[in-house]
């Protein structure tokens, strides 16, 4: 299970401005309290910043990696914003992200080549996110045949089915959790990462939402997540659920959160 904590991004109005004013150690600070949490690596997306963005994801992985021995998933649309993270990146770098749009695919292919970094693959083309899991798939076959063509092994690949907001359309979580089933089945050497706060955009209660998706994608084969590990609660849905899919040796991982008091046991009376 690979967990990447989502809290250092731009479009979150309380982190940009700490960005603008390179506010080290503020942005140090959030992504310890990541880590501490049970994140392997943080992402950090200063896409916002338009013209500053360059420069500011930059200044972030170098100011992250000075104070923390961390893994930064390197998130941006923009090639040259990633060429740059990897460049001041120390060790291996996830790139998030690659998708099929021609200028993207074109752009990113020499760089995942050139820094040997895991790469996040969104199954998303010129044509934008497909609406069917047949579709999602196919995008998926063309994205991790381009990239095991390109050397890329599949260990080091993170297909993203791309998962969009329940409340604009109900159908949206679902057809992910069929897409899954369809990409586990196919190809089951990759690695299959969603973005889980997407899917409560625009409704009230997300943590709720969010936690529940979790547990469903889990037990789709979901082995890796973008997510808030500040958030307790879904963590211990995370720890739990990972103990009941068997993947928890001697529920060791469990008992040791019950240990440092990180799962709760909630009841009303
Ligand atoms: N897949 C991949 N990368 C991704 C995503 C994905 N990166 C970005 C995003 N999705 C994951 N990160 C976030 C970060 C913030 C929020 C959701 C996902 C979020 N922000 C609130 C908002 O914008 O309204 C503000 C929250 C706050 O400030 O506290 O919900 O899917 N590969």
């Amino acid at each position: 299970m690979l967990i990447v904590g989502e809290l250092i991004n731009s479009t979150r109005p309380r982190i940009r401005p700490l960005l603008e004013a390179r506010r080290a150690s503020a942005i140090v600070e959030l992504a310890r309290r990541q880590i501490a949490a049970g994140a392997n690596l943080v992402d950090v997306n200063c896409a916002a910043l338009m013209d500053d963005e360059e420069e500011c994801l930059a200044w972030a992985i170098e100011t992250i990696q000075g104070a923390l021995d961390v893994q930064i998933s390197i998130d941006s649309p923009n090639p040259a914003a990633l060429r740059r993270g990897l460049q001041v990146h120390r060790g291996r770098a996830l790139l998030n992200s690659v998708t099929l749009e021609r200028a993207r695919w074109t752009g990113l292919l020499p760089l995942i080549q050139e820094f040997h970094c895991g790469v996040i693959a969104l199954c998303m083309d010129d044509q934008g996110v497909p609406a069917t899991p047949d579709r999602r798939l196919a995008l998926a076959g063309r994205l991790v045949g381009g990239l095991t063509q390109a050397n890329v092994s599949e260990d080091d690949i993170y297909v993203d089915p791309l998962v969009l907001p329940v409340a604009t359309d109900t159908r949206s979580a679902v057809e992910v959790l069929r897409a899954v089933d369809l990409i586990r089945q196919h190809f089951p050497q990759v690695h299959v990462l969603c973005g889980l706060s997407n899917v409560s955009f625009g409704l009230p209660r997300r943590a709720q939402v969010n936690r529940v998706f979790l547990v469903m994608c889990m037990a789709h084969g979901v082995d890796a997540f973008i997510l808030d590990p500040l958030h307790g609660r879904l963590m211990a849905d995370l720890i739990t659920a990972r103990m009941l899919l068997g993947q928890d040796e001697s529920c060791r991982g469990y008992l040791s959160a019950v240990r440092a008091g990180r799962i709760d046991d909630l009841r009303n009376g």
